[in-house]
């Protein structure tokens, strides 16, 4: 068939798309193909996300449940756990998690198992998408050696290339098909077929000259959010022992319309990008006898927030003659951030794990996060009332959620530690402390 028959095939929307990974990346990703009109199969590990969409339900908080209805119902969108089907395919997609190991090196195993799996049955004319974030050099190095065992020829009976996803879980006014997409390829056929595949729905493929580029456009991304979080976190420091308001310098340096873009300071950095993209780059370039000193240190800072953190509450309690020790201390949000329910390296867990290491007793609150496992410890939410808010020595708020009236928690706390400027428009009591 070769490249002019594939490119037709996405050009009538007569390929076969198969979606590899049916999390918060794959999921909407199938039901956009599926959407613009092609025979789109997801597959999924995880037997329950399989039952889910083939009993037409959603999952992922940005994906209603009426697409999956309906695109299932058409019999566009369909899924399974069953690997052979691969067979049928023109197109794969892989979206399968690259986390870190312990020792914060680069987990790719995943990508290696998916690769595998099409190895099994991949004929001619397929083309193979990797989108999950990993080291440039991965989709060249590792995917390509394993996709031409038999006598594939990458660029013209196997094409391969590069997409970073740009998924913003929860993000209203950006989703797959406004964000613009980044393609690189093995080759220009490779890059233009995936552009190609990309385009019949995404707004708007920017092409790269290479999938290396592609990869590391992802995480030049999440890197600068890390290295600037960090700064910003060392300018709170700074500002505290300097006694300026943090929160003040950033809204005022945000005047500036050119420039300046505003970080803000927190408990620390979590979530299951910006705290583990960084290191597939440094990774990298340590096998290369390169130190990326910026990730390094950000990753520092980023880590000692926690810390920082604890040490006002101690300092806060010490001026009212209370130690840690022993304290009932009332943790609100435990998520990695305002809004969402997920607490993948949430800064949380580390601040409760150091206040309990300090004898204190830690009760939480998160409207979004109904239970929690903090190492052997297994807490659950409790109910925000004033009254109870009353009884804690310290409230400490780690994730601002938006969805609490600062003013009567602050009236209620006997000393309230705000990590996200939740309180910036209730002024200054000495019952309040600020990062
Ligand atoms: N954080 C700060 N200060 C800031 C911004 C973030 O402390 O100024 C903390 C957050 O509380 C969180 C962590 O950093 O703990 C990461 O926050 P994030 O805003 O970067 O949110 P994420 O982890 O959901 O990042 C995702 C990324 N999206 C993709 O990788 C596709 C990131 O590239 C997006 O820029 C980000 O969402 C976004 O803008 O929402």
């Amino acid at each position: 068939m070769g490249y002019v028959e594939l490119e037709s095939k996405i050009a009538d929307r007569s390929a076969r798309i198969g979606v590899i990974g049916l999390g918060y990346v794959g999921l909407p990703l199938a039901v956009e193909f599926a959407d613009a009109g092609f025979p789109t199969l997801g597959f999924e590990i995880d037997r329950s996300k399989v039952d889910a969409i083939l009993d037409k339900r959603s999952y992922i908080l940005d994906v209603p449940g009426s697409d999956v209805d309906r695109l299932v119902s058409s019999g566009k969108l369909d899924a399974t756990d069953d690997f052979a089907r691969l067979a049928d395919l023109d197109a794969i997609c892989i979206c399968v998690p690259t986390p870190l190991r312990k020792t914060k090196d680069p987990d790719i195993s995943k990508i290696i198992e998916a690769t595998e799996r099409i190895v099994e049955t991949l004929h001619s004319d397929t083309l193979v998408v990797l989108e999950s974030t990993t080291y440039p050099g991965t989709t060249e190095e590792v995917i390509l050696p394993r996709l031409t065992v038999g006598d594939h020829e990458v660029g013209k009976d196997l094409f391969v290339a590069f997409s970073p996803e740009r998924v913003d879980p929860g993000n209203r006014e950006y989703g797959l098909r406004n964000t613009p997409k980044v393609v690189g390829g093995l080759t220009p056929q490779c890059r233009a077929l995936a552009a190609a595949l990309y385009g019949s729905f995404v707004e708007r493929v920017l092409e790269v000259s290479s999938a290396s580029a592609a990869e590391m456009v992802k995480l030049l991304e999440n890197t600068f959010r890390s290295v600037n979080i960090a700064m910003v976190n060392e300018i709170a420091i700074m500002c505290d022992k300097l006694g300026i308001d943090v929160w003040e310098v950033i809204d005022a340096a945000a005047s500036k319309p050119f420039g300046f873009m505003p970080f803000y300071p927190g408990p620390g950095l979590g979530g299951h990008c910006i705290p583990v993209d960084p290191h597939y780059l440094s990774w990298k370039l340590k096998t290369l006898n390169y130190r990326a000193r910026f990730i390094e240190l950000a990753s520092e800072i980023n880590g000692e927030m926690p810390s920082y953190v604890v040490a006002k509450v101690g300092d806060a309690l010490n001026r009212v003659k209370l130690p840690i020790h022993g304290s009932r201390i009332l943790v609100l949000g435990v998520a990695y951030k305002g809004g969402t329910s997920d607490v993948r390296e949430s800064p949380a867990l580390d601040v409760i794990e150091l206040l309990r290491s300090k004898g204190a007793e830690i009760t939480y609150h998160d409207p979004f996060v109904p239970e929690l496992t903090v190492g052997e410890l297994r807490l659950e939410s409790v109910e925000l009332d004033m009254e109870s808010v009353a009884t804690f020595d310290c409230v400490v708020l780690v994730t601002d959620h938006k969805t609490w009236d600062m003013a009567a928690i602050l009236e209620h706390s006997r000393i309230l530690v705000d990590t996200r400027n939740a309180t910036g428009s209730l002024g200054r009591s000495e019952r309040l402390v600020r990062l």
